[in-house]
């Protein structure tokens, strides 16, 4: 058996649920303040969340929502500043404490340095955001808890490519059986997995009807003591009902089992 020697984390939906009242909200002022009459309400934006990158995103929009607007020449370098400005929004969003991390996430991260256990960060998020969110958690995370933080452009295809993971991987200098992913989507699962990672879901309400079969664990949050999760899918556990570090070891032991007779 490999031993389990580093978690990858997602940012966004994992770490925090930062979607529907974080990046939503940033976009919507953005388009505000450009004196664009846009607006993502919260079930359109579900929609557009099947294109990774806040960039693509606006893209896709335009195309596939709102192909009457008269596009200006130069549209790569007006979504860049459109993007620009929703990265400012988003940030300060964070600033305000508005954003708080998710279930277990500050316990469990605690508990798996004291545990020898590496840390890195795989996102298709803005470097940025990844910082903000970090510095104005409460309490408030240390970056270098993190020995990779692989966010954004730093590789050219964002999720549900691979590239991210592997880029993570090779900093690491770690072999995929040594890692195991902790992701809220089926892009983030089918990035991780494309990485031959295996790969832990926590849901979220955007989340939760996503196709998460090749998930070697699905729950609806990491947990807490008093605030324990419910399994949603995947190979049985047995341990206590929040997620661990002992857990996450049976849980990676047994993927490693089952990937062997696949
Ligand atoms: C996150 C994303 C990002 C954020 C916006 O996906 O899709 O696009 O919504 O970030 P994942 P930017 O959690 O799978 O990494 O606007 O900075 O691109
Ligand atoms: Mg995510």
């Amino acid at each position: 058996m490999t031993e389990l020697a580093a978690l990858i984390f997602d940012v966004d939906g994992t770490l925090a649920d930062t979607e529907r009242d974080g990046h939503r909200v940033a976009f919507n002022r953005a388009f505000a303040e450009a004196g664009l009459d846009w607006h993502w309400t919260i079930p359109l934006y579900g929609e557009l969340l099947k294109i990774t990158g806040g960039k693509e995103r606006i893209r896709y929009y335009l195309d596939h929502y709102n192909s009457a607007y008269q596009r200006p020449a130069a549209l790569d370098d007006f979504i860049a500043r459109l993007h620009a400005d929703k990265t400012r929004h988003y940030t300060q969003l964070l600033a305000e404490g508005k954003i708080p991390l998710r279930s277990g996430v500050r316990r469990l991260l605690e508990e798996a340095r004291d545990n020898g256990i590496r840390l890195a960060i795989a996102t298709t998020t803005t470097p940025a955001n990844v910082m903000a969110l970090l510095e104005y958690a409460q309490p408030a995370i240390p970056p270098a808890w993190f020995e990779v933080i692989a966010a954004g452009e730093i590789v050219p295809a964002k999720k549900p490519a691979p590239d991210i993971y592997q880029y993570t991987l090779r900093q690491l200098r770690l072999t995929p059986a040594q890692c195991l992913a902790i992701e809220d989507s089926e892009n983030g699962l089918q990035s991780a997995r494309q990485a031959g990672i295996e790969t832990l879901i926590t849901v979220n309400d955007y989340t939760a009807q996503q196709d998460f079969s090749e998930a070697a664990l699905v729950l609806d949050r990491i947990g807490e003591p008093g605030q324990p999760f419910k399994v949603l899918g995947g190979l049985p556990v047995s341990a206590k009902p929040y997620l661990d570090v002992a857990l996450l070891r049976q849980v990676h032991e047994r993927a490693e089992r089952a990937a062997s007779v696949r």
